[in-house]
């Protein structure tokens, strides 16, 4: 068993409300939390908490108490936080969907989560009142931030005035938040994190990410993911640093709010990094200020890396997580040279590792010199999740009776502790650091006429990014083509769920039980 070289960090019985929040001076109170990177718009600590109060205390005028879910559809704005932190404070359990999706996949996660009160904006009210509509969510149940008629709006709750309620519960066991993940295998499920997960995720954190109030932290990447949760709204706030929210990613807007704002870190996926190494405009913008940029939720190539570093004048450094481990499993703290940008660097504190043959269920050896061999990454600590709601089976096959989370994810380790992922066992695809899940794809791509059977995996473009790649069977003598395939994906799913590559092959290969063999279709896609 392998052991984090850390110092155990001491994990506060509270809720992560109080965590955040309960230290707060008189200083930091005044100090700015959250800056809207559109508008310029400021909160401060004070403001940010006193709103905070005032919506659960709204939420609770309407009923809403501990045991109720409430889902949030809603883009990186700074009402975010007001809202997540809100619903959390009210004692309810936050389940925050994808801004991306389908109003089906809106429908089925708040359906999921027994979710009977919604929190959107008006951009993206549309499909958020479909969904509504499926699940029977009245509009008064239906809250728009921004507002919309005949719905509540985030002035008319602020200020019906109502203080914070006193609720009671045991953040060891009490359901902070329902994200969703479709795990090693199959469809998205709720995740069941409880606010010890989540205090406990920004704790482990702490030590290694050297981030204070003097630093404004670029938030792009999306709140409702794990990663924009924890590293960015609560660690980030934790630390009394400046949020920077941007509502969805674009390029040049990127880059103008890290000049106009002077950000200091900038957390990211590798597709951003990818834009940051090659895209001319870059050149354009003054980027001096960033002195780190973070990569997450999918593999970061070493050179990559290196080249951004070059370009920008700033470290780059890597973590490794899930949404079942809330996130962080593995970071690179900042100034450590030494370590290879293309490893996830040490497991965080309170946290203990595995590698496993898949075959033999033996725990692999870690040589003197170099790395061990290749096996599944198992992992235990305070940030793994209770289960997945409604899904003992599901629960069963991932998180085992003594703690430990199989992740689906290979890795090796070396004798000083530092790991690196080199393959994934499970059939989850990373489409820019978005999960897609295989189960959903190949369902759709079965209900076309013409296609008798399918298979989709992670295949890689150009710059070395996974896409979504799918293999059909067309029916016999059926005149299919690629496009066709990929229109009739692209009309049924979110965005990031397209399939983007299209290989016609004669059968499926499966085992003899009839599972699609996707370590086959792998290696024939790698040729
Ligand atoms: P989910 N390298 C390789 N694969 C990765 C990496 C990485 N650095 N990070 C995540 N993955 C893959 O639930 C891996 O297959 O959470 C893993 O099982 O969307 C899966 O993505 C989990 O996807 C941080 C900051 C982690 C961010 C994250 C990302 C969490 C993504 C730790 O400190």
């Amino acid at each position: 068993m392998l052991r984090s070289p850390l110092a155990d960090v001491h994990i506060p019985a509270v809720t992560i409300y109080d965590y955040l929040f309960s230290e707060l001076d008189e200083t930091t109170l005044d100090a700015v939390a959250i800056v809207d990177g559109t508008t310029g718009a400021e909160t401060t600590y004070r403001q940010l908490v006193a709103q905070i109060g005032l919506f659960a205390g709204a939420l609770a005028a309407r009923g809403i108490a501990v045991g109720d879910r409430v889902g949030v559809l809603c883009p990186n704005v700074p009402a975010f936080a007001t809202v997540f932190h809100g619903i959390l404070r009210a004692g309810a359990t936050a389940t925050t969907i994808n801004s991306l999706y389908t109003p089906d996949e809106i429908a089925n996660q708040l359906d999921d989560a027994g979710a009977e009160w919604l929190v959107t904006v008006s951009p993206l009210l549309a499909g958020a009142k479909a969904a509504a509509a499926q699940r029977g969510i009245a509009d008064d149940h239906l809250i728009v931030l921004d507002g919309a008629d005949g719905h509540p709006s985030l002035r008319d709750l602020l200020g019906e005035g109502h203080p914070a309620p006193d609720v009671t519960f045991d953040p060891a066991t009490h359901l902070a938040v329902l994200p969703y993940s479709s795990g090693t295998t199959g469809r998205p499920k709720g995740v069941m994190l409880t606010h010890r997960n989540l205090v406990a995720n920004v704790a482990q954190c702490r030590p290694l990410l050297d981030v204070d109030h003097t630093d404004r932290v670029l938030a792009v990447l999306p709140f409702f993911h794990i990663y924009g949760m924890t590293v960015l709204l609560n660690f980030a706030l934790r630390q009394r640093a400046g949020l920077v929210t941007m509502p969805r990613f674009d390029l040049p807007e990127f880059l103008r709010i890290i000049a106009e704002h002077r950000t200091t870190w900038v957390f990211v996926a590798p597709p951003i990094a990818v834009a940051l190494a090659k895209h001319p405009v870059v050149d354009q913008y003054d980027l001096s200020a960033v002195k780190v940029i973070f990569s997450g939720a999918a593999p970061l190539d070493g050179a990559l890396a290196a080249a951004v570093a070059t370009r920008l004048g700033c470290e780059v450094v890597q973590g490794y997580g899930m949404t079942e481990t809330s996130p962080a499993v593995n970071l690179i703290p900042a100034g450590r040279p030494e370590i290879d940008k293309s490893s996830i660097g040490p497991l965080v504190p309170n946290t203990e590792a595995r590698i496993v043959d898949p075959e033999t269920g033996a725990d692999l050896a870690v040589p003197a010199e170099g790395d061990s061999a290749a096996g599944e990454l198992w992992v235990r600590g305070p940030q793994v999740m209770v289960g997945y709601l409604n899904r003992p089976d599901a629960t069963a096959e991932m998180l085992d009776a003594d703690g430990w989370l199989h992740t689906g994810d290979i890795a090796t380790v070396s004798a000083d502790g530092m790991f690196r992922i080199v393959d994934r066992l499970k059939e989850l695809i990373k489409y820019k650091g978005y999960q897609v899940a295989p189960a959903v794809l190949e369902a759709v791509l079965l209900e076309h006429p013409l296609v008798a059977d399918a298979a989709v995996i992670g295949a890689n473009d150009d710059d070395g990014q996974e896409v979504p790649k799918a293999f059909v069977v067309p029916q016999k003598d059926a005149a299919l083509t690629a496009e066709d395939v990929m229109t009739f994906v692209a009309a049924r799913v979110a965005p990031h769920e397209k399939v983007r590559q299209v290989e016609f092959i004669d059968a499926i290969p499966k085992s003899a039980s009839g599972k699609i063999l996707r370590k086959d279709l792998r290696m024939r896609d790698r040729g």
